[in-house]
């Protein structure tokens, strides 16, 4: 949720034009995320101050903003070293405008100024002890506290430096956030930090990098301060109850670069195209570069502490997270499952000796096969792809198996035992209430097991074991690829644990051999492309669709309903067809939009009876049938025929007209494809 940028040039000369294009440039990587409004924050060109540009809405109005403003010919005058920050804000705390946009500020003089992603709880105690101290709030944000916060202990701690005042500012709130902060009174010196929201450090250098770690430091800085912290004014008292710093324990090993470049952003999508070399910060890590070097100190120590960070190179491709000739990355992403699906499965599937390997879990399986249940959490698409693999996971493992929202779950204060297996299930791998549910099932000794996306994410890094589902960055906010490849990891899961089952050897053959053919078959629904289009020219009007199916169709018709609702803005419902005659029979007539699956499979008979009873009530519903299924598709006049496959993929081939509807539906409506309104791609609030 919501995107931070900053970049540091150190002796690497740029114009503060070409350091507000790259600002603006991480930005629209970072579009993806969800935002409402956005801002960025250089150096004036005497350097003496900071200047701001905020707007509300897209990137593309605050480059507008930037062109008009920054017109003078000193802008284009390079400058050795300078630090620049960036923000799309997705608001908590005050509504979208310009005033509550980031950065915010300390004071009218923007002598701090802060980008804040997450949120800071105790933001009212805060504010209400500077407001005693004089400080007025112009803004309604919680970040705008912090940004005071550090300029209170600046003038009452005059010795300490940028790093410590940001630490000691960090250490009186609570919350989840990530921050990066500037600072006129510490030029060409940016720190950050995180505690549960995402941030990383890019590092470019002209040659590569002597060491592949970043020692971790606790306590003080032993450099010298700058002279302008020198000159001011002193003998303040303490009035924060500051808490104690720890004593160094590890030697100050700065990276020793000559000329670099630092880029910190919530996500690697902004900082691929300049460097392959990261650093993933982890939660209460603070990163702070002064006179070029990079340090990583702790806010608390811990014994379980690492001595150092590791750079990471990434493997990821500029061309990976760009459009290419589709129109939109949605429209792009529906398109690639027919590789996204053969990667999540790449090293993993022999189909020529029948045998799986997850290399994530395979040392953990001998226990999971102990376990007393599986229990599988998620929020929204990836709820719906544990939705959509139960009934083959309880058939092939034999084990109760819990499906559960995440928000849910916690609600309920759910019992776990140190025998469950909690699934968490996320491409992001940050969102909050996913990795509030992990940390509440890990504390109570269940084994906690990650399905994600994003290679480095929270939750990556704080299951025991897990599966990498590989279907690479995915950016439109609406989940396609990563839907189908949570599922296809979560069959691969359970075709392990069935690997030594006598009795279930023929239905896993069954099943491995649809995967085979899977990618042939997603792309011959593709080809429906369209057919789907023409339907979504008869649909796009109305203000409703029912979706209905059961059995291994049924997570379809919820998934199905959720991309219209969140795409289209349209009322849809994804309705169990065996429901129909408890109540929402009633919404039948023969106006209202229906869509049914009605497939060849063990619930054939029962799909039939349901449209029976939608088209004697004069229902006209769109029916999706297995192709050359004459006799269903004869109740209609409008279907979509997909090829067949073994009955619990079937969610697979089915969900991908529905994501192609909606997607026709959304562009017809005129909406806003890739970020629907209202909505994040990393929803890293609770
Ligand atoms: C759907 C959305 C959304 C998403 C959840 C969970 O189109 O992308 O429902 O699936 O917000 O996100 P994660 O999978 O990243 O945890
Ligand atoms: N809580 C902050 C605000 O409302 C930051 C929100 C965000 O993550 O963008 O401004």
């Amino acid at each position: 949720m919501c995107g931070i940028f900053a970049y540091l040039n150190y002796l690497t000369p740029k114009s503060r034009l070409e350091v507000l294009d790259l600002l603006v440039t991480g930005l629209k990587r970072l579009e993806y995320r969800g935002y409402d409004s956005t801002g960025v924050a250089i150096d004036s060109p005497d350097s003496k101050n900071i200047v701001m540009v905020k707007r509300m809405g897209k990137v593309k109005v605050l480059e507008d903003a930037i062109q008009e403003h920054f017109t003078g010919g000193e802008y284009s005058e390079p400058v050795a070293t300078h630090i620049g920050i960036a923000h799309t804000r997705w608001a908590t705390h005050g509504e979208p405008c310009e005033r509550n946009s980031h950065p915010q500020r300390s004071d009218e003089g923007n002598g701090f100024v802060v980008v804040h992603n997450g949120i800071i709880t105790n933001y009212n105690d805060v504010k209400t002890f500077l407001r005693k101290r004089g400080y007025e709030f112009e803004s309604e944000t919680d970040t705008e506290v912090f940004a005071k916060l550090v300029h209170h202990l600046w003038k009452t701690h005059p010795t300490y430096s940028f790093r410590e005042l940001v630490e000691q500012a960090i250490l009186q709130l609570e919350g989840a956030f990530a921050v990066a902060v500037k600072s006129k009174h510490f030029p060409g010196e940016c720190v950050a930090a995180r505690r549960s929201s995402p941030l990383l450090v890019g590092i470019k250098t002209k040659t590569r990098l002597a060491t592949d770690h970043i020692p971790i430091l606790y306590g003080k800085d032993d450099k010298k301060q700058t002279s302008d912290q020198e000159t001011r004014p002193h003998g303040q008292t303490r009035e924060l109850p500051v808490l104690p710093r720890s004593d160094s324990t590890s030697e100050f090993m700065p990276l020793e670069e000559k000329e670099v470049e630092y880029f910190f952003a919530s996500d690697a999508s902004a900082v691929i195209e300049h460097t392959n070399r990261v650093i993933y910060l982890e939660d209460d890590d603070v990163a702070a570069v002064r006179d070029g070097t990079l340090s990583i100190h702790r806010l608390k120590k811990s014994l379980d502490d690492p001595h150092a960070r590791e750079i990471t190179t990434l493997k990821m491709e500029i061309q990976q997270i760009m459009k290419g000739n589709y129109d939109y990355f949605m429209q792009k992403e529906i398109f690639e499952q027919p590789d996204s699906v053969v990667n999540t499965m790449r090293g993993r599937v022999r189909f020529d000796g029948n045998a799986i390997v997850l290399g994530g879990i395979k040392d953990y399986i001998p226990e999971i096969k102990r376990c007393r249940r599986l229990m599988l959490i998620g929020c929204g698409t990836s709820y719906h792809s544990a939705v959509a693999t139960r009934q083959l996971l309880e058939e092939l493992t034999e084990l109760p198996v819990m499906v559960e929202l995440a928000s849910d779950f916690l609600d309920r204060n759910t019992p776990i035992f140190r025998d469950d297996v909690c699934f968490f299930i996320s491409q992001s791998g940050e969102t909050a209430d996913t990795l509030m549910a992990l940390r509440y099932c890990k504390q109570r000794g269940a084994l906690i097991m990650g399905i994600t996306n994003t290679v480095g994410s929270s939750i990556c890094r704080e299951s025991h074991c897990g599966v990498h589902i590989n279907a690479g960055p995915e950016i439109g906010v609406a989940s396609t690829k990563a839907y189908t490849s949570q599922f296809i990891s979560l069959v691969m899961f359970a075709l392990v644990m069935s690997e030594d089952r006598l009795s279930l050897q023929q239905r896993r053959l069954e099943i491995l051999q649809a995967l085979s053919n899977l990618a042939d078959q997603i792309r011959k629904v593709l080809k429906l492309d369209s057919k789907v289009q023409e339907l979504a020219k008869d649909l796009y009007q109305h203000k409703s669709l029912l979706i209905m199916g059961r059995g291994y169709n049924f997570a379809t018709c919820l998934e199905g309903a959720l991309k219209v609702k969140e795409l289209t803005y349209m009322h849809s419902e994804g309705i169990m067809a065996g429901e129909l005659k408890h109540g929402p029979l009633a919404l039948v007539d023969d106006s209202m939009p229906v869509l049914m699956i009605v497939l060849r499979d063990p619930v054939y008979v029962k799909c039939m009876n349901a449209l029976q009873q939608v088209t004697s009530r004069k229902g006209c519903p769109i029916i999706i049938c297995e192709e050359g299924d004459e006799e269903t598709k004869a109740f209609s006049s409008r279907s979509l025929e997909i090829p067949r496959t073994v009955d619990c993929l079937q969610g697979i081939l089915t969900v991908i007209p529905m994501q192609l509807l909606s997607y026709h539906i959304a562009v017809l409506r005129g909406c806003d494809v890739d970020c629907p309104r209202n909505l994040a791609k990393s929803v890293t609030v609770e």
